[in-house]
């Protein structure tokens, strides 16, 4: 029965590597029907460009700045860019979905990411995200790698 449901993570891992997470399984197409975040950004309009630096010294990860307030409604365009050695990723999300989405990465650590809420920054590398807060509350960023999110790899939007 193990080596059964072992053998289901590993093929659905395969897939989502070579697919870029778009049919990682039902799993991950229902947290991502949950979203509630608000809806993926337009490139084409106006943005708020928000700058995080990802880290990982000492054993510490972290996004600087880990704290944002948006207006309900605002498009933002996060530059985010990975100062560390590790590979990272920034996850949007509420604090469930991410706490769902980081069981499942449990189960798939190699998994990848390319979703509207989601991007992977290898290490020296730079990335953005473009994202429209169409919901009052606070958010969550973070990375959801194994370890990481434990390590500090996590930050919070207000929107307002
Ligand atoms: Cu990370």
């Amino acid at each position: 029965m193990y080596a059964q449901l072992r053998s289901h993570a590993d093929i659905a891992a395969a897939a989502c590597v070579f697919l870029a997470c778009s049919s990682a399984g039902l799993a991950h197409d229902h947290a991502r029907a949950q979203l509630q975040a608000g809806q993926p950004g337009d490139a084409a309009s106006p943005a708020r460009i928000v700058e995080v630096v990802a880290t990982d010294t000492d054993g510490h990860m972290s996004f600087t700045p880990d704290r944002f307030v948006v207006a309900k409604g605002e498009q933002v365009r996060f530059e985010i860019r990975n100062a560390g050695s590790l590979d990272h990723e920034f996850v949007l999300g509420t604090k469930a979905e991410n706490a769902a989405h980081g069981h499942m990465m449990a189960e798939m650590p190699d998994m990848k990411h390319n979703d509207p809420n989601a991007v992977t920054i290898p290490a020296g590398a730079s990335a953005s995200l473009t994202w429209r807060f169409t919901r009052a509350g606070a958010f969550e960023f973070a990375c959801l790698i194994p370890g990481h999110y434990e390590s500090g790899m996590h930050g919070v939007v207000n929107v307002k």
